[in-house]
């Protein structure tokens, strides 16, 4: 028996790279065992050569899911440490699909990092990063400077990185795939091994995939998705991933107080302060609704 971590999963067949030796195998999963997805750790048998079974998936420590339209949880990665949400100037962010990240990362237990990439676009990085990430920097996130294609902030990333595992998360266009280019030089032939292994053509983002750092860390590169439904958390995820809003539901007059319309609602009488950003009660208001409507 061997053991290894899923690098990618295409339905039944994961490829997985073996602790032992490094090598790249294609697996098939046992109805028993059920799927493994991107992260795993796994025990896999190789009954003849270049094709194993998975045998066993190690438990989880965290599963990174996301609510399809019926309202069940796909689950898309495991065992993260950090989530790293990527931000540029072009395409603007989407305010409320960042609150969604960040809302995920929180349900994961893992700290949250803004990378801001594509800074060569502007000329006073600091001014752009208070314009783009000032409301969530005002939270207490971290964030980082970088650019994928000078290569400026790569050497703090690297430090980040080290000896943990993280999943690039972010809108289509803003550079995962250029950062994890930019952070592996063997990449094209890592990619070629990726898909001589899975036997399922050129290896494409459209499939969350795990890539090993030399510095003993690991990167996930996921495709950006423009809705990201979070149904299947609780009520009391999804407020605990607004911290600021978290924060004030204990002076609520009701206990279980939605912020909607509620009387001697503490979060409502924030925002008419400003105290609270109306955007973003508006984004966790969103999220509950989602999570009402499509609840079974
Ligand atoms: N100017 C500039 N362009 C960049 C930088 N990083 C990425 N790009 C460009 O942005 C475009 C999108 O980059 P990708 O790496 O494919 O973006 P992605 O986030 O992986 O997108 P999806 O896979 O669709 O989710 C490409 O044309 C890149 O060349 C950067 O640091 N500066
Ligand atoms: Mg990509
Ligand atoms: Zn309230």
């Amino acid at each position: 028996m061997l053991s290894g971590r899923v690098l990618v999963g295409y339905g039944s067949t994961t490829v997985v790279r073996s602790d032992e030796d490094q090598q790249l195998y294609r697996c098939v999963s046992r109805r028993r065992t059920g799927r493994s997805i991107c992260g795993d750790h796994v025990r896999f048998s190789l009954p003849q050569p270049g094709e194993g079974v998975i045998e066993e998936i190690l438990p989880r420590r965290n599963t990174l899911s996301r609510t399809n339209y019926r309202g069940q949880a796909r689950p898309l990665a495991a065992n993260i440490d950090t989530v790293m949400v990527v931000l540029a100037p072009e395409p603007s962010p989407d305010a409320d699909l960042v609150d969604r990240y960040l809302v995920l990362a929180r349900s994961l237990s893992v700290k949250p990092l803004l990378l801001l990439n594509k800074l060569d676009l502007a000329a006073d990085h600091d001014a752009e990063e208070s314009r783009l990430l000032g409301e969530w920097r005002r939270l207490g996130i971290e964030s980082r400077q970088l650019s994928a294609k000078t290569g400026f902030g790569l050497d703090i990333l690297e430090q980040d990185l080290a000896g943990t595992t993280a999943i690039l998360l972010g809108q289509s266009g803003v550079g995962k795939s250029s950062l994890i280019n930019a952070l592996i030089p063997d990449l094209p032939a890592r990619t070629q091994a990726l898909s001589e292994a899975s036997g399922q053509g050129r290896h494409t983002t459209t499939e969350t995939t795990l890539y090993p750092l030399d510095c003993g860390g690991a990167l996930m590169d996921s495709p950006g998705i423009r809705i990201l439904r979070l149904a299947h958390l609780t009520q009391t995820e999804l407020e605990a991933g607004f911290s600021e809003i978290d924060a004030l539901a204990e002076h609520c007059h009701y206990r279980n107080c939605q912020h909607l319309d509620e009387p001697g609602c503490a979060v409502l009488d924030a925002t008419a302060t400003g105290e609270v950003s109306a955007r973003r009660l508006a984004s966790y208001q969103a999220l509950c609704r989602e999570r009402q409507t499509l609840q079974p």
